[in-house]
This record gives structure tokens, sequence and C-alpha cells, in this order.
């Protein structure tokens, strides 16, 4: 009884998500559903995104985070539209609600849409949004373990981002390991190491997002 309900849900999840994905190809509309544990840096990895694109890539986003506009209103301090979903407490972006966002965007202006997801390892893995490419972000004080533990969202990944490399001297980050994990979940996943703090690998990480906008989308 209680598996039935579950379905239904991802279901009508599905649907929508579906629907997003054909709005997004019809404007060719890239879109990133970027996912993490709380803090690890996705703001701020788009922030630098804002500013190093700017003038050369059509950029949106939407944030999603369970209360507050603050990340929003970073976010449009770089000049980039932006929506902010709550989700009311909720663990993670639903089609619906990213359905929802995407009629505030321009999208036949944009190249290239980011979504934020709520700050989660486990539940926003398990959302189809409709995106295109999903990321995940792990920041070193969160351990080098972080692959192992929650494997499902780094399999799935299309980029891994490791940030807060700037923070390697004084953390027991054993990167050889975390490598190891990685490989172990996909033996062809692509790595970007960055510091929003220092600017290290931020071309890196641009270059990646210019990449993956500039590949038509699929129908
Ligand atoms: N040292 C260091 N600090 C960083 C780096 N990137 C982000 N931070 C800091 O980490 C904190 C969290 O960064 P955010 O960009 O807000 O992280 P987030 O993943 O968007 O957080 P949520 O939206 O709350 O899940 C902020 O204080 C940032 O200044 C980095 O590369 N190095
Ligand atoms: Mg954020």
């Amino acid at each position: 009884m209680k598996f039935n309900v579950v379905q239904k849900v991802m279901k009508v999840n599905d649907e929508l998500a579906a629907h997003n994905r054909t709005r997004l190809v019809e404007a060719d509309v890239i879109a990133i559903n970027m996912m993490s544990a709380p803090g690890s840096g996705k703001t701020s990895l788009i922030e630098a995104a804002a500013e190093r694109l700017k003038g050369r890539l059509a950029l949106g986003v939407v944030e999603g985070d369970p209360e507050t506009t603050l990340d929003a209103e970073r976010i449009s301090r770089c000049d980039v539209p932006v929506v902010q979903v709550q989700t009311a407490g909720g663990c993670h972006l639903e089609a619906n609600l990213v359905g929802q966002a995407l009629d505030h965007l321009p999208l036949q202006e944009l190249e290239l849409v980011i979504i934020e997801n709520v700050g989660n390892l486990v539940c926003p893995v398990e959302f189809d949004l409709g995106e295109t490419v999903r990321v995940a972000v792990v920041s070193t004080p969160e351990g080098h373990d972080k692959p192992a533990k929650y494997p499902k969202l780094f399999r799935k990944a299309d980029l891994i981002v490791l940030n807060k490399i700037d923070l390697l001297p004084y953390l027991e980050f054993d990167i050889a390991r975390f490598l190891d994990y990685l490989g172990r979940l996909n033996p062809e996943f692509t790595l970007i190491q960055t510091s929003c703090a220092t600017g290290e690998g931020i071309a890196q990480w641009t270059d990646w997002l210019w990449d993956t906008a500039s590949v038509p989308a699929i129908p």
C-alpha cells in the first residue's frame, strides 16, 4: 500500500520533469541540477561563474532553499535573472516547483539555467527536475568518505566539484582515498577541484559550464 503511494508521487514528478525538459529543449536551454550538502559552496560557485561568464553566456538561476531569499539576493547582485524557490522546510526540489520557477525566468533569452538544489546529499538525487546534467559538489571539510557514504549522488553526477581545496593543508582529507571511492562508483567520473576563496580551478569550472552549454540540447 505504502509502496503504491510513493510510486504515484514519483510518477507525477517524472511527468512534470518531462514537461520541464521539453520546455527547456524548445527554448534551447541547458539546465544543471547542482546538488551538495549545506554549505559546500554551491552559491559561491554560481557567483564565480556569473562573474566570469558575464557577457559571454546568458545565465539564469533557480535557487532552492528551505527558508529565506538569501541566496537569490546574492545571485541578483551578479545581475543574473534568479528565482528563489522556498520549500517551506522541504529537503529537496521537485519538478513541480522548478516548473513554477521556470515561468518566472526569461527562458527564450537564456542559454544556461543553474538550479541550486536544497543542501542535502540524499533526497535531491531521487527527484528528476527535467535537468540536462547533474553536478555534485563536495567540500573538503566534509571529509573524503562522502562518495562512499552517499554513492547515489556521485554515481549519477556528470561532474563532481571538490570545493574549498584552499583548506586542504588544515584538514585530514585524503585525496587518494576520495579518488578511489569515486573511481569505484564510476570509473569515468569527471572531477574539477576548486577554491572560491583563492580562485583556483574556477576557470576549469566555468570552461566546463561553457562547453556544456554549447552542446545543443537533445530533444
Ligand atoms: N575557504 C573557503 N570557503 C568557501 C569556499 N567556497 C565557499 N566558501 C564559504 O563557505 C560558506 C558556504 O558557501 P555557500 O556558497 O553559501 O554554500 P552553499 O552550498 O550554497 O550553501 P547552502 O545554500 O546553505 O546549502 C560561505 O561562508 C562561503 O564563503 C572555498 O572554496 N573556500
Ligand atoms: Mg546556497
